[in-house]
């Protein structure tokens, strides 16, 4: 392989090479599609995508409910002429709807919806699939599955199997955050949950039973920005039920820690705002439990120092992504920045949590760019300092970067 000899040269090479790895997606919203409704594709919903409908009601008149009572392809209608034609697209959500566009090698220069849907026409949806990934560059995406959702759980037990590229994560939000309900869902499905005792063994039961169906790669919830560990229900369920849980499978957690849920009810899903985590609980439960492996990422951009400092003292604690309200340029380059000073390759830079199939094109387009501005300044100093990497050398660093650290964390 030949000595990389001048700075223009390594900085053209890592920019090919962080366009060229295929990266893996560790956590997204997509669904197989023989679950047919479940998996979202297509124009009308990355119109929808609700990080827009936020950005619709609060620059508009529009009436949530009024908004959510019309039919999807209205929704997508409105969305079009408010955020793009009323107003330029500029925002991170509203520029990628174009960057998708774009690379599937439609004519944005019409500004017809009719036309734009038009190229959406005659799509098999398994084609589509391995189109948008092989576009995006993405080896496999990882799902949630969340068993506590009736129409996820039927989809499973009529046995519909998900494509090799698709693998599973096994969601358990309700365990954690609302533990009469998953008690409740947990009996609908025929565990018998008595009294506190056995609704423990019931939950134990439950996740062995859907581990085996699912062959997660790992657990997973959604924390709110409260979550304390230790004195309380939650912190109950994760000692008695979950790391047992755990630790007999060798399966990770992943926690996902800062969500404020429903602060502003009346816009659904967009309703949902952010507040900082409590990172010593994080640290507590990596020291509590040094057998058990946690994924982990927070939604608060204040959180990102504290969290990779934590990081940097256990082996048993791997950071991923920018998450939600973190996915966004700015701040996807501060924490890049910020977690290969501190962390080297040892962390996942991001995840696309696509709900729309074709989401994964735009999102893991702006993390490229991103990655490479931030590899070239890292390398590029290395370079300065009379230090040669070699290509192999870049090429294993990225793919670290872009999932390999993750997969190189579940083997070990
Ligand atoms: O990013 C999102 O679309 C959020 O609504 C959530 O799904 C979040 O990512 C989560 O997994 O809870
Ligand atoms: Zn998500």
């Amino acid at each position: 392989m030949p000595t990389i000899t001048s700075r223009t040269a390594l900085d053209a090479l890592v920019r090919h090479v962080v366009a060229d790895t295929r990266a893996i997606d560790i956590h997204t919203h997509l669904f197989p599609p023989a679950h047919g409704q479940l998996l979202l594709w297509g124009i009308d919903e990355l119109l929808t995508y609700h990080y827009l409908l936020s950005e619709l009601f609060i620059a508009t008149d529009i009436e949530p409910a009024v908004f959510f009572a019309l039919p999807k392809a209205r929704q997508a209608e409105i969305v079009f002429q408010e955020l793009f034609i009323n107003r330029s697209p500029i925002t991170e959500a509203a520029r990628g709807v174009l960057m998708v566009l774009q690379r599937l090698g439609l004519d944005m220069s019409c500004r017809d919806l009719a036309e734009i849907r038009r190229g959406f026409a005659n799509i098999r949806v398994d084609d589509y699939l391995n189109r948008i990934l092989d576009l995006a560059g993405v080896d496999y995406a990882v799902m949630t599955n969340d068993p506590f959702a009736p129409a996820e759980a039927d989809a499973w037990r009529r046995n519909e199997q998900a494509p090799a590229r698709l693998k599973t994560a096994l969601r358990i939000d309700s365990m954690f955050n609302n533990w009469p309900a998953a008690c409740r869902q947990m009996a609908d499905q025929g565990y018998a949950v008595a009294d506190d005792a056995t609704a423990i063994k019931a939950a134990r039961e439950f996740l062995n039973d859907w581990a085996d169906r699912l062959l997660p790669m790992y657990m997973a919830a959604s924390m709110p920005d409260t979550f304390v560990y230790g004195g309380n229900q939650t912190s109950r369920v994760i000692d008695d039920v979950v790391i047992p849980f755990a630790r007999e499978r060798g399966l990770p957690l992943a926690l996902m820690i800062g969500v404020k849920r429903g602060v502003n009810p009346a816009f659904g899903q967009a309703g949902d705002g952010v507040g900082q985590s409590d990172i010593d609980s994080v640290a507590r439960l990596a020291s509590k439990h040094g057998d058990v492996k946690l994924l982990v990422t927070t939604l608060s951009r204040v959180d990102q120092h504290e969290l990779a400092v934590t990081a940097r003292k256990f082996a048993n604690l791997h950071v991923f992504g920018c998450w939600w309200f973190c996915n966004q340029t700015s701040i996807i380059q501060e924490m890049t920045r910020l977690r290969v000073e501190m962390l080297g390759t040892a962390f996942t830079a991001n995840h696309s949590d696509a709900r729309v199939l074709d989401q994964l094109v735009y999102k893991w387009a702006t993390t490229r760019q991103v990655l490479a501005d931030v590899l070239v300044e890292k390398f590029g100093a290395l370079f300065d300092t009379g230090w040669r990497p070699s290509e192999q050398e870049i090429r294993r660093d990225v793919r670290r970067l872009m999932g390999g650290a993750f997969e190189e964390f579940l083997a070990r």
